[in-house]
């Protein structure tokens, strides 16, 4: 419970300026980017060092308080927000970045970290980090290694997982894990760091990350294309990766989101007709591979209008179109936001179907799509709902399943996406993580009722 004595040690141990209890100042940690998740919490806690997370958390542990810990706030599952009046630890006084290596292409970023702040630093030095979103300005490396961030260069580098050689974290104990080395072949025993990249802070608090990097390319090619489907933009997407190693991006949207986009961020319309879809492809290298793409581009039937770019600025003037998506969403309302993927075959025929199954349970609805074609997962944003409104997302994600798909791709399970965990991990996956986080965090203080059912809470259900 969090009671005055805790919140009086806690002042003690951080200083008091590093317990907010001014609801002015809490305000912006209790609700999250969607706007749709949000909760009180009777104060937020901003430790300076992996030594004080872990102070915080014995001081906690022992009352019984339990804790949220979050890093920039962008996440989009309600799954770094208090829920029922827990304490919110905030990690993003821990920004610090260290330990480049130059030769090896690695660096240790603490939580608090913004993507930018590491972009910025290794890039100076030939390097760039293989994950990147459009949140860059705020998303944290703690949060995104804590969610398994995605992004938009998933199809040449992987994700968050893939980036992450170590990490530094709290347990529920109030231990420090140490397993910042490094190392690229380590096989002494249970990888902890993997185990805790996705945990979504249920099974320890992430303080600091071990990075590998990738070599920065200076040269980029941006083409925007309108096609008459995503199938047509999935083939063409195909025919560009395998006739050329250097694509890093294949992101789909359609004309309900360009529409929303060109609306709210005062962009022109891309071409003089509309197309069906939208497909926008980065390649990177050492060289310019613009000839290259054209011609491969140039070479597939069906294509309607294309425009590419190498320039930084005409590059950002393509990328917005696709980027400005959430935004852009999140001007006209409070959307519910679906992430999910699906095996690439049966993609087309779920974009073909979704629209249809959201009108089916809610005539109001207004389905927006778009997201990462290269990956399989598709952003299914829905305006015009009531927060409440359950009946579309479980229509969405029954369709998902079906399918063959999973109902969360890169945004995790959070809070929104718990009642149907059932429809994309079956009962024995589950009993396993209940187990993991019995072991790891045996009086669920820590960011409870996200994967795993709170302590004395049954599995929540989807049906409506
Ligand atoms: C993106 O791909 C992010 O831009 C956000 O994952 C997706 O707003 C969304 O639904
Ligand atoms: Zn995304």
């Amino acid at each position: 419970m969090v009671t005055a004595p805790l919140i009086e040690r806690l002042r003690q141990l951080l200083g008091a300026e590093h317990v907010l209890t001014d609801p002015d100042l809490r305000a912006s940690y209790e609700t999250d980017w969607t706007r749709r998740y949000h909760g009180p919490t009777p104060a937020v806690i901003r430790p300076g060092s992996a030594a004080e997370v872990a102070a915080t958390v014995r001081l906690c542990r022992a009352a019984g308080a339990p804790l949220v810990p979050q890093g920039g706030n962008t996440g989009l599952v309600g799954g770094g927000v208090p829920r029922a009046g827990e304490l919110v630890l905030s990690l993003r006084r821990l920004d610090s970045i260290s330990g480049l290596d130059t030769g090896a292409g690695e660096v240790t970023a603490g939580a608090g970290a913004t993507l930018a702040s590491l972009q910025e630093a290794v890039r100076a030095h030939g390097w760039n980090f293989g994950v990147d979103l459009a949140s860059r300005d705020s998303a944290t490396i703690g949060g995104m290694t804590a969610t398994n961030a995605g992004g938009i260069r998933v199809l040449r580098y992987g994700g968050m997982r893939h980036q992450v050689l170590g990490l530094e974290a709290v347990t529920s104990g109030g231990l420090i894990i140490s397993r910042l080395p490094g190392l690229l072949k380590d096989n002494s025993g249970y990888d902890l760091p993997q185990l805790l990249t996705g945990s979504e802070g249920t099974l320890a608090i992430i303080t600091a990350v071990r990075l590998k990097l990738v070599p920065q390319l200076p040269r980029r090619s941006v083409a925007l294309l309108g096609v008459p489907g995503l199938a047509m933009a999935l083939t063409t997407a195909s025919a560009v990766r395998r006739a050329m190693p250097s694509l890093e991006a294949a992101e789909v949207f359609f004309p309900e989101g360009l529409d929303l986009v060109c609306r709210h961020a005062g962009l022109p319309l891309p071409f003089p007709r509309a197309h069906p879809c939208y497909l926008l492809l980065e390649c990177a290298a050492q060289q310019d591979e613009s000839e290259t793409l054209a011609g491969v581009l140039g070479g597939l039937e069906g294509i309607g209008d294309s425009a590419i770019a190498t320039g930084t600025v005409e590059r950002e003037r393509l990328w917005a179109y696709r980027e400005r998506h959430t935004e852009s969403i999140g001007a006209e309302g409070v959307p519910h936001k679906l992430d999910v993927t699906l095996p690439l075959a049966a993609l087309p025929e779920f974009e073909r179907r979704v629209r249809a199954v959201i009108a089916s349970v809610s005539p109001v609805a207004r389905p927006v799509l778009f997201g990462h074609a290269g990956d399989g997962n598709l952003h299914v944003n829905i305006l015009g709902l009531d927060p409440a409104d359950y009946a579309p997302d479980d229509a969405v994600f029954r369709l998902v399943a079906s399918l063959g798909g999973s109902i969360s791709a890169e945004h995790g399970i959070g809070i929104a996406k718990m009642p149907w965990l059932d429809l994309t991990r079956s009962p024995a996956d589950r009993e396993a993580m209940r187990a993991i986080k019995a072991a790891l965090d045996p009086s669920g203080i820590l960011n409870p009722g996200v994967i795993v059912p709170a302590p004395g809470e049954a599995e929540p259900s989807h049906s409506c």
